[in-house]
């Protein structure tokens, strides 16, 4: 097993385990990555439906640790398809050379500490079997994929698909009757271009969803130009910003401005800013009537691109705040409606009975389908993090830890699972940003971590319980300075029966976070005991002078996101 022990094993070939990868190969380190599926990409990879997009510009939703790669890759369009997406990474794979450290078809199963020699023992599903100093989970906050379970579903004589396990073969949806399940920006993206193929497709919606006009467009070798010859600026103004989205939010309040002067603003951003809409003003996330504005805009802009008038009410968002539920940035969702194939079935009115051999049964009728898509969205941020089953110091699992929510310190580690990281999980960013920004930030700076451990001597690491709830306290806090609570979303785990209702992202932004990051570094890491030995060995710490808890009391001061 000699050859079975590693510095770090990561968990995730996906754009934040190929980071990590790449982060602690610059160190010397030694890193095995672990791939559930076939192939990298993550879920770039398994989520190739038609009109699969990311909702982030090509030129921010990228790497930033390369000049090289950054002037070499060439984005065709300002929102990339995800066959163009998978494509740079694999672009990235071969050009760094990150492949020979990938273990594909082989998913973590168990990952136990040992306490005394501070190292994780791993068993993965190919019968392979690890010993690692550190255990880095990559996997992913949208990769549970989940599916209502409706009666009758084995009776279906149809083709059943999941937007997010979505077939290498191509679908042929010509002249088929095809009904589509949910209208998140899976079910958004796919319906104007299965509409065209399909011979009748019907939407099944239970909540209307905001969306913004992507005004996607090829890029031009003039912009592409002028974008390299400034990608610096560009960066900074991202990891400088609440969102990490390569433009400037408004930093004035939506009430403060005449109603004409907003409009002129959202009619911009409409044209132009895609999900950078909701930063037009500081104050749409923050308060309510000032997020009133921005959500009447786009009621108009939706009401008046649907012909169908009875189409409009049941399309129209009114239930939730602009933006405290994802909102989707689409590219003809809505007009998809208006063409004479196309069929809204709204469940809140007639709810889903069962399906059947030829299709699906509601409360007012039986309809007949070929395919039907499930677009019916994850389990989100613990979902992929809790299904193997990861045995800490005390052998208490994770999923026992975190059984009323995650908890964390930095949303990197949480105590009583030393040497064990997370990346973009809960309490971090992640999804309420561009996730890009928070996979570079989190890798370079757990890299630098286990860098400065090796060079320190130090066995061990672990978050410290004051640290991790002075951090769910902080995360909490800002949450309630938002929106975010108002909507039942995927954010506060509504999203599954039964899952613990916590606001699991982090709000303070991306910048705001990286500050945390660094000053917890600077400051002998805060918040995290390093010892020299393992704990289980009468470990001294060598980080006593650091404080024990990572957020000082002037970061728990709210200040708003979009400042
Ligand atoms: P989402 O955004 O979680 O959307 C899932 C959709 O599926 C949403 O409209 C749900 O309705 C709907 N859904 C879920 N369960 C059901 C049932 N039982 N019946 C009817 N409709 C249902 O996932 P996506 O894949 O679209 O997008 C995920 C992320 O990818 C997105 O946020 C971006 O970050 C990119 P609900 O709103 O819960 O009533």
């Amino acid at each position: 097993m000699e050859s079975n022990n590693v510095d770090v094993m990561v968990v995730g070939a996906g754009f934040g385990g190929l980071r990590a990868l790449h982060a602690l190969r610059r160190f010397g380190k030694s890193v095995q990555v672990i791939e559930a599926s076939d192939d990298v990409g993550g879920v770039w990879y398994h989520n190739g439906y038609p009109g699969a997009r990311c909702d982030v510009e090509s030129y921010d939703y990228s790497y930033s640790f390369s000049a090289e790669l950054e002037q070499e890759w060439v984005w065709s369009e300002r929102y990339a398809t995800q066959p163009e997406i998978l494509r740079y990474i694999n672009h990235v794979v071969e050009r760094f050379d990150l492949r020979k450290h990938i273990r594909f078809q082989c998913a973590l199963l168990r990952a136990q500490y040992d306490a005394k020699a501070a190292r994780w023992r791993i068993q993965c599903s190919d019968g392979s079997q690890w010993s690692a100093q550190f255990l880095l989970m990559a996997v992913g906050q949208l990769s549970a994929p989940k599916s209502p379970n409706y009666p009758g579903l084995n009776r279906f004589g149809g083709q059943v698909i999941h937007s997010a396990v979505w077939p290498k073969e191509p679908v042929d949806f010509t002249g088929k009757r095809v009904a589509i399940i949910g209208t998140g920006s899976s079910g958004m993206q796919m319906t104007p271009v299965i509409a065209q193929k399909a011979a009748h497709l019907t939407v099944f919606q239970r909540t209307p969803n905001y969306s913004v006009p992507a005004s996607n467009a090829p890029i031009s070798a003039e912009e592409d130009r002028q974008v390299k010859a400034n990608y610096r600026q560009r960066r900074d103004q991202a990891w400088n910003s609440p969102t990490g989205l390569g433009f400037t939010p408004g930093k004035k309040s939506a009430l403060e401005a005449t109603p004409e002067e907003r409009d002129q603003v959202y009619e911009a951003a409409w044209h132009r800013l895609g999900f950078g809409f909701a930063l037009s003003y500081f104050d749409i996330l923050l308060n309510k009537a000032a997020n009133d504005t921005a959500a009447e805009f786009i009621r108009k802009k939706i009401a008046s691109v649907i012909d169908k008038p009875e189409l409009r009410d049941k399309l129209i968002p009114r239930d939730h705040a602009f933006a405290a539920r994802r909102p989707s940035v689409d590219s003809g969702y809505f007009q998809a409606f208006n063409r004479d194939n196309v069929e809204l079935a709204d469940v809140r009115e007639f709810p889903i009975v069962e399906f059947t051999a030829k299709g699906i049964r509601t409360q007012d009728k039986d309809h007949e389908f070929d395919i039907i898509i499930f677009a019916t969205g994850f389990d989100a941020f613990t979902g992929s993090l809790l299904k193997p089953e990861i045995v800490g110091r005390h052998g208490m699992t994770l999923k026992q830890k975190w059984s009323a929510g995650p908890v964390t310190q930095l949303g990197i580690g949480t105590s009583g699972f030393p040497n064990l990281f997370v990346l973009v999980g809960p309490g971090s960013p992640s999804l309420l940003s561009n996730v890009m920004v928070s996979i570079e930030e989190q890798s370079d700076w757990l890299a630098n971590m286990i860098d400065h451990m090796g060079r320190h001597g130090v066995a061990e690491v672990e978050v410290t319980e004051m640290a991790e709830q002075a951090w769910v306290a902080h995360v909490n806090a800002r949450a309630h300075e938002t929106l975010y609570l108002t909507a039942d979303s995927y954010y506060n785990g509504a999203e599954v029966a039964g899952k613990p209702r916590v606001f699991m992202p982090y709000s303070g932004g991306v910048r705001g976070y990286r500050r945390l990051l660094h000053k917890c570094a600077e400051n002998g890491y805060e918040g995290f005991e390093l010892r020299d030995k393992p704990l289980a060995l009468h470990g001294q710490a060598v980080n006593a002078g650091a404080k024990s808890t990572s957020v000082a009391t002037a970061d728990l001061q709210p200040t708003p996101v979009g400042a």
